[in-house]
Formats: C-alpha cells, structure tokens, sequence
C-alpha cells in the first residue's frame, strides 16, 4: 500500500473511531488542518522536480477527496445517531389515547333537589328561598313553637355572636325551611291585601338547614324541602294526593306503598308522619319513614297574613339527603359531604 492509501486509510479509521462531533473535528485537523500531514504533503509539492509534481499533487488531490468525503460520511453518521438518540429518549407515542379533561358533575343531592322542583313545578308549585340566617321569630315563634321548647335550645340551634362577641338570641342559622314558607306568606297576603278573593299559595322551599347534630345519619348541615299550599278549600285529602303522587314519581315506582301515620309538630293540626314501603329491591316491604306533615295550625296561618275562618293549608317536610340515599342505595350520610370524586363521579 503506497504511503498516500495508509494516510488515508489512518483518516478513515481515526474519523469511525471518533464517537462525537468534537473528537471528529480534532481528527480532520491532525489531516486536513492547517498544520495536518495531507497539507504538509501539499505544501512538499514545491520542493518535487517539476517532472513528478503533476502527478503526485494529483494522487494528494486524490487522497484529500477521499479523506474529506470520508469526513462528510462520518459527520452525517453522527448527527443521525444524534438525532436517533434524541428520539429515543424524547419518544412520544401518539397512538395512546388522550388523557382527557376531568369533567365535572352535579352533586347527587343536587339531582335529587332539581328532580323535586320540576316534579312540583308540573303541578303548579313556585320555588322558593329566603336566608338561612334568620331570626327568632321566623324561625320559632311564627311557626307556634313555645319559649321553652328544646328546639329553641343552644344543645339544638346554632346561634350568632354580635360583632361584641355577644351571644344573639334572636339570631340563628335555620333549623329548617319553614321561615321561608312564613316570609313567602306574609308576601303573598301582603300583595293581594285589598283583592276580594286572594289566589291559592303553592310553593316549596328547598335549602340548607343547620341543627346541633353530628354522627353516622346526622351532619350539622342538611337539607330539606318544604312545601305549602293554602286556599280556599284545601284539605287532607289533597295532602295525601299531592305527597303520594310525588313518591311515586320520584322514586319512580307506580306501586310504592305510602302511609301516614298521627304524630305532632307544634306548625301543624292534625300532624302525620309519612311512610313509605318499595315492592321491591334491598329494602322490600320494610316501612321507611320518609317525611312529616299535616295541615297548617291557625296560629301559624295567623302569623302568615291568612284569616283561618276563610283559608286552610297543608305542609309537609321532607329530607332530600335522606331521598337521595335511598333512591340510590347510600348507607353513609357523611359521603355526601367529603368530596370524594370516586363517589360523586358515579352519579354522572
Ligand atoms: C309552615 C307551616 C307548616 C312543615 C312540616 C314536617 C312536618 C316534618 C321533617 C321531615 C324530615 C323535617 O327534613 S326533616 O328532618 N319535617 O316532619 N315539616 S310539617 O310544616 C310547615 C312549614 C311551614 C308555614
């Protein structure tokens, strides 16, 4: 081999031996540089007899072409071993399928409340809502609650403290909707003052109501949906049809068994406890009580703007977290309130 093919052969080796860029470009140096052996042979040309200086700058010429597309191969073999290992590292692989956005959902106590509005509203009840930080005489006195009644106790109602730090004892979260029921009365009475024949009420009122009460079935904060409907001619009769036919619908069960049973609430005269029995499923011919009603008491229409010589009303009161848990088979109250999303995502 002629010294010129061993030059070349030793650029060519150097070049595969370099394994990046940098060491590449020291190797073309040691050749092609300015102090390199193949430029030392060129500038050598000068000192030849002029007889072979033709031919032997065309053999260096020669082997600075290979030499430089040796470089050129090598050059372009690192930079897509670069590239590859980029790509390897940085791999993406776009036939997974999409993370998605976490998509929100109503509470299931939400579903519940907006599936009891529109079932009453298809029978001409109004919504409606007041504060839930109420007074005394809304909560308690205008509902024929007595002064010493244990529902009035601090071991049952929160009370506010003034801006003095003081206990207020007219100041209360509500116990439950019915100030409501006593503010849309007063309204309703109010507006039609001077009409000969007033128009029947018909509302109910959905919302938070806070007792003193914390365990597996009680949480401080509940909700409740009462409802109201005074006229001229209202009667039991209407109640039991009113509030059986909603069971009926909401839980969508055309044979639920429902029954009221005597009881006693200080707002209304005669009072019933309301039960329910399902036909079928887990809890199958047990009784469950469900909600509480009666017709409205004449002092609390008295209190409400109503002569009850001349009208008569029936409320009803029912839980929705309680509705809730057994339309879809709850045992736990306390999930209702914790946020968990593997809970509230099955209610989509
Ligand atoms: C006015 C007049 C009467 C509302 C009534 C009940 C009976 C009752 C409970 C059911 C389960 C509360 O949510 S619960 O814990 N309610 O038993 N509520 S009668 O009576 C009224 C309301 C307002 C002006």
């Amino acid at each position: 081999m002629s010294d010129l093919d061993q030059l070349v052969a030793s650029a060519e080796a150097d070049f595969a031996a370099a394994a990046e860029p940098a060491k590449l470009e020291d190797a073309k140096a040691r050749y092609l540089g300015k102090d390199g052996s193949l430029t030392a042979l060129l500038k050598g040309l000068g000192k030849l007899p002029v007889e072979e200086r033709k031919s032997a700058g065309a053999a260096i010429n020669q082997a600075k072409v290979s030499i430089e597309s040796a470089l050129t191969a090598r050059r372009e073999a690192l930079k897509t071993a670069q590239l590859e290992a980029q790509l390897a590292t940085e791999a993406l692989d776009v036939t997974l399928p999409g993370r998605g956005l976490p998509r929100g959902s109503l509470h299931p106590v939400t579903i519940s409340l907006d599936r009891i509005e529109q079932l009453f509203r298809s029978i001409g009840f109004d919504v409606a809502d007041g504060p839930e930080i109420e007074t005394d005489w809304h909560n308690f006195t205008a509902l024929n609650t007595p002064e010493n009644h244990p529902a009035r106790s601090m071991h049952d109602t929160f009370y506010l403290l003034g801006s003095d730090g003081k206990l207020q004892e007219e100041v209360l979260l509500r116990t439950h909707t019915s100030p409501v029921q006593i503010r849309a009365m007063l309204a309703h009475t109010d507006r039609h003052r001077d009409a000969a024949t007033m128009p029947e009420l018909r509302i109910i009122c959905p919302g938070r109501v806070y007792r003193v009460d914390s365990d597996a079935t009680h949480s401080p904060m509940f909700h409740q949906v009462e409802g109201l409907w005074v006229g001229e001619k209202v009667s039991f009769a209407d109640l039991k049809g009113v509030v059986a036919d909603f069971l009926r619908r909401f839980f969508e069960s055309d044979d639920l068994k429902v029954r009221f049973r005597p009881s006693f609430f200080p707002f209304t005269e005669p009072s019933a406890e309301i039960d329910v029995a399902f036909m079928s499923g887990a809890l199958e011919g047990r009784w469950l009580e469900i909600a509480g009603c009666g017709m409205v008491h004449p002092n609390v229409l008295r209190f409400g703007g109503f002569d009850p010589e001349k009208y008569t009303g029936f409320a009803f009161g029912m839980g929705p977290d309680r509705l809730t848990m057994l339309r879809y088979g709850i045992n736990d109250l306390r999930l209702f309130f914790e946020g968990d999303l593997r809970f509230l995502s099955q209610f989509r």
